[in-house]
């Protein structure tokens, strides 16, 4: 005789079939971003000639300190290139990447980013051409190098819609094709991200090709001021730091942010933190520890089908 489960025993059932599903799908989901890395220099290799740059002797792979995970980092420049790398994470329950290429300061090439965190549950991604000029006030710079772009942002804006609310002052760093989203994992949303890396990175080696070198002094100056505050930025906001603390220490993650990820943080400009961000000054004269003074704002994209600002301004 068929013996049914009694009714309140059903939710628990079906829960735990469900987990079991979801076990099964990780095991055979085993996600890497090494095919972006992979890709992205081939790709830079069919256009110019990558050199391992001199950073690359001290930063190539770390051990987590609980052993259970490694930190693997490239480091390269070419011509036009100042500095191309990449830092990956890989651990028994997370995968990371930070990709940026940095142009030197005769272009105002905007700067690559792609930033993935992926745990089994989500997905925290932004991939954009970084602008290295305001595009809300100094719309000159924004025709230059996004109007042509607009639709191919269009295009992810539909596949990967925007990620919420998020640190106000960072939106200023971003651009109107600005790819920013969260999703739970799947094979689906991954090959939708490599297809986004994929085109995102062909479009911005095109517009490096093209770009023209600068000599006007005055130009270069502020080409090279503007990648100072972007460093500047990074190297004391971003949201990868408390992570990188708890993996490899503090005094490494330090090391590793402003020597590596954001190089050029201590050579590029003198200018410091709050010369460039006065509203972090505390009244001792310190940084505010905090990632914003305003606070998350942009719930929804605040850029419209024309690439035009219609958020609030800050
Ligand atoms: C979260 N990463 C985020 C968020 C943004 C970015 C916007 C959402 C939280 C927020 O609003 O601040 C990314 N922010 C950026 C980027 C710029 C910026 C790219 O201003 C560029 C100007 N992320 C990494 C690395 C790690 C990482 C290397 O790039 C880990 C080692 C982790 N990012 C990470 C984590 C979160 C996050 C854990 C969620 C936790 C949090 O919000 O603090």
């Amino acid at each position: 005789q068929l013996k049914l489960p009694p009714l309140t025993r059903i939710p628990t059932i079906i829960s735990t079939c469900i987990w079991r599903k979801r076990r099964v799908f990780m095991q055979s989901f085993s996600l890497s971003y090494q095919k972006f890395v992979d890709f992205a220099l081939d790709e830079t290799k069919r256009h110019t000639h990558l050199v391992p740059s001199p950073l690359q002797e001290k930063f190539n792979t770390m051990s987590c300190e609980n052993g259970k995970g490694e930190i693997r980092m490239l480091s390269f420049q070419a011509a036009k290139i100042r500095l191309l790398r990449s830092l990956s994470i890989e651990t028994e329950t997370m995968q990371v990447l930070d990709f940026a290429v940095f142009p030197e300061a005769e272009y105002d090439v905007p700067i690559f980013c792609a930033n993935f965190f992926t745990t089994s549950a989500s997905n925290i991604v932004v991939l954009d051409l970084n602008p290295l000029h305001d595009i809300i006030y100094q719309r000159d710079y924004s025709e230059k190098y996004y109007k042509s772009l607009i639709p191919l942002g269009q295009k992810y804006a539909e596949l990967l819609p925007w990620g919420g609310k998020l640190t106000s002052e960072s939106i200023r760093f971003f651009s109107p094709i600005v790819i920013w989203t969260k999703f739970t994992s799947s094979p689906q949303t991954y090959d939708i991200l490599y297809s986004a890396f994929r085109d995102y990175y062909k479009v911005w080696l095109q517009l490096i090709g093209k770009a023209v070198e600068e000599t006007d002094a005055s130009q270069i100056f502020g080409n090279c001021e503007a990648q100072h505050k972007y460093l500047t930025w990074r190297a004391e906001k971003d949201p990868g730091q408390g992570l990188l603390k708890r993996l490899i220490g503090e005094t490494l993650a330090k090391d590793l942010l402003r020597s590596f990820l954001f190089n050029g943080v201590d050579e590029l400009g003198s200018k410091n933190f709050l010369d460039y961000f006065p509203e972090y000054r505390c009244e001792d004269g310190t940084v505010n520890k905090n990632r914003s003074i305003v606070g998350k704002s942009f719930e929804n994209r605040p850029w419209n089908a024309r690439g035009e600002f219609i958020g609030n301004s800050f």
